[in-house]
């Protein structure tokens, strides 16, 4: 089945601001290098590619007040936020070359925001090994990329909360989130608090990759902006090591084939993360071309008998 895809707007996003560990400030180069316009191209996507945003360089400050570098982090963020709004203003769909997780904060604000304003309903996909739900309050590391999900659902700092103007951004019934694998103890007892939907390695084994993907999806209809948040750290670090905070037991190649397929079955993609790609601890780019691999296949790619 071939399917339309809207315009597509791919822009990088090379910092590592919100890590302890460098290096995801690569990211964007390497999924380029991996050939990530081509392969949309080929798609028969309409895309165009942006270039890099910039901005502050990473200080290798410990954290302060329980964030480390805040400031930065924000600044990234305002970029990121202003980019997304104008690419969705354009009717284009953003897709954001990583970068750590952090910028998701300023992503998924700016689809929130243009989800609002459209009059359609969100749905946050968060592909992790990480619930990336800690405060200043709870977080091990004060490290900000373990913090965006939390930052959209309101906890937070307000210069992060509010980028998009009102606070909360999102709640937590709009966000599903894959591969769930290392949630720290406090982090633990927060997504309970706050009821975060989350389909973890656990459940995944138990049920299988195909039911956890419908009930994902479930209630997904013509008014649904699907935003895709995936950090690379979701799959399996055999077949991806280039990433900063690897957790054993990930998503293996067929199961995140078949997230990407059943997404692109929906026809409801709206916007897209691809996040935490680290070159500097990769092999031969792998990571970045498996990431490559798995966008295509978000863009109606099979890799059976169904193209
Ligand atoms: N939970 C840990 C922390 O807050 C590590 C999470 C950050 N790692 C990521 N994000 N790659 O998903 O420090
Ligand atoms: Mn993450
Ligand atoms: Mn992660
Ligand atoms: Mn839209």
């Amino acid at each position: 089945m071939t399917r339309r895809y809207p315009p597509v707007s791919v822009f990088g996003v090379p910092t590592d601001i919100g890590a302890s560990r460098r290096g995801a400030s690569m990211g964007p180069e390497a999924l380029r290098v991996a050939g990530l316009v081509e392969a949309l191209s080929a798609r028969g996507v309409d895309v165009e590619d942006l270039g890099d945003l910039s901005g502050p360089r990473n200080p290798l400050s410990p954290p302060v007040d329980g964030y480390r570098h805040l400031d930065e982090v924000v600044a990234w963020n305002q970029a990121v936020y202003q980019r997304s709004r104008d690419v969705l203003a354009q009717g284009r769909m953003p897709i954001l070359l990583g970068g750590d997780h952090c910028l998701a904060i300023g992503s998924i604000a700016a689809v929130a925001a243009h989800c609002r304003k459209a009059g359609k309903k969100l749905r946050v996909l968060w592909l992790d090994a990480h619930a990336d739900f800690n405060t200043r309050e709870i977080t091990p590391s004060g490290n900000i990329h373990g913090m965006p999900v939390a930052c959209l659902c309101g906890l937070g700092p307000d210069a992060l909360t509010r980028l998009g103007g009102e606070a909360p951004a999102i709640t937590p019934e709009q966000v599903r989130q894959i591969g769930i694998r290392s949630v720290d103890p406090g982090e633990k007892r927060l997504v309970k608090e706050y009821g975060l939907d989350i389909y973890d390695m656990r459940y995944i084994d138990e049920v299988g990759m195909r039911q956890t993907m419908e009930e994902v999806l479930e209630g997904v209809d013509e008014a649904t902006h699907l935003h895709v948040s995936f950090d690379v750290d979701m799959l399996d670090p055999a077949i991806a090591p280039g990433t900063g905070t690897r957790v054993p037991g990930g998503v293996n190649y067929r199961e995140a084939q078949l997230i990407m397929e059943m997404v692109a079955d929906t026809g409801r993609l709206g916007s897209l993360d691809v996040v935490e790609v680290n070159p500097a601890l990769d092999r031969r780019n792998m990571t970045a071309k498996l990431a490559v691999d798995l966008v295509e296949s978000l863009f109606g790619k099979s890799t059976l008998m169904r193209d």
